[in-house]
């Protein structure tokens, strides 16, 4: 019988990925999805008759019970967030209620309703935040810097202690930044890639950033699908930190996207505002993925020129002419 999976933020960059390539391996797949007044579909719109809808949201504890008794999923993926760092700093506590509490919302239903099944928690390299060594591994100290971060080492502790109380299969994937041509435009590379097509496409005359000194270990965002999936493979969970081991400035990326399309003197498209800046910082992240490497099999292919061209070329196509 075909396995069924059911998957939290099924909308998102990452939800979406995951529908994909689980809808491939033969799963009967499932997404949680809240009650918002316009519907945010773009991203599965292509999927729409194959993943199976369930209403639900992570600040709402019946609505998840109800959702895995329908579903009795064998794998379950905990992606839903409020996932942007800076929007944290504005609404704390709603990240915390939907970061953290949801997820031992979500771990509650599971203990009641599937204990089997295996569960992934999306993790992050947030949780390094000030980073204590370089490059960050598993057993890297932890220093989150936004109550996003906050929030996430909270869900990441109850999985270790659901693991460890209920014996339950939960592993965390403590990844580090991986964009895509679905990312939100909010974030750092879409705003860039974005903003750079229409800079191409004669529709804009800048970009407005914020610290372009920050260092992030970017990747591809379907790539790192596949290693949540191979964690839940696993005859035992377990942590696993996923990224390039490659990290860069953001004016690096920034320059990289200019480069594709033909403009060398970006600075002359660039502003700064402090407006962009965050209460605290997380200046520099790095990852050392080499458990993922030796345990799932899992390395990362797309490196950040290819990665950067991806992402232009996608804009300058939705941008037009
Ligand atoms: P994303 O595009 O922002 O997607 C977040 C998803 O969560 C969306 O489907 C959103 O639904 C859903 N959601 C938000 N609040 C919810 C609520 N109260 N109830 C139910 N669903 C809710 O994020 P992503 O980039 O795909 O990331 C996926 C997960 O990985 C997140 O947990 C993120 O924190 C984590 N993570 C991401 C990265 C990265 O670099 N992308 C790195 C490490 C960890 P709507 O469509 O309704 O808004
Ligand atoms: O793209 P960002 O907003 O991503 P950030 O804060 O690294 O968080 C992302 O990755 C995490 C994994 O490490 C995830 F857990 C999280 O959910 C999210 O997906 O910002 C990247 C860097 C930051 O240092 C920021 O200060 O870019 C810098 N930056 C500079 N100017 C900017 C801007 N970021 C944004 N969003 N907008 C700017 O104008």
């Amino acid at each position: 019988m075909a396995k069924a999976a059911c998957i939290t933020g099924v909308t998102g960059q990452d939800g979406s990925f995951l529908a994909e390539l689980l809808l491939a391996k033969g799963y009967t797949v499932y997404g949680l999805v809240r009650r918002l007044s316009s519907p945010n579909v773009a991203n599965i719109r292509h999927l729409m008759d194959q993943v199976q809808l369930l209403d639900g949201d992570m600040t709402d504890q019946s609505s998840i019970l109800t959702a895995l008794k329908e579903s009795r999923p064998d794998e379950i993926y905990n992606l839903a967030a409020q996932s942007f760092v800076q929007t944290s700093f504005r609404q704390p506590v709603l990240t915390a209620d939907v970061d953290g509490l949801g997820l031992v919302r979500l771990l509650e239903a599971a203990k009641e309703v599937v204990h089997d099944a295996r569960i992934y928690q999306a993790s992050t390299s947030e949780l390094f935040g000030l980073v204590k060594e370089s490059p960050q591994n598993e057993n890297t100290p932890f220093h989150p810097r936004s109550p996003y971060g906050v929030a996430k080492l909270f869900a990441y502790w109850a999985c270790v202690n659901y693991r460890e109380a209920y014996g339950m299969h939960v592993s965390n994937g403590i990844l580090f930044n991986h964009e895509s041509e679905r990312r939100g435009l909010e974030f750092l590379t879409r705003k860039v890639t974005h903003g750079v097509a229409m800079i191409a496409k004669g529709k804009a005359k800048h970009i407005e950033l914020g610290n372009l000194d920050a260092k992030r270990d970017w990747g591809y965002a379907p790539e790192y699908v596949d290693a949540m999936w191979r964690m839940l493979q696993q005859p035992k969970p377990d942590d696993y930190v996923i990224a390039t081991g490659e990290s860069h400035t953001v004016r690096e990326f920034v320059k990289l996207a200019f480069r594709e399309v033909g403009i060398k003197d970006w600075e002359k498209h660039v502003r700064t505002d402090a407006k962009h800046l965050r209460p605290a910082e997380v200046y520099t992240l790095c990852g050392d993925a080499s458990k993922a490497r030796r345990v799932l099999g899992w390395e990362a292919k797309t490196k950040l020129p290819e990665l950067v061209k991806i992402m232009v070329e996608a804009d300058l196509e939705r941008v037009g002419g």
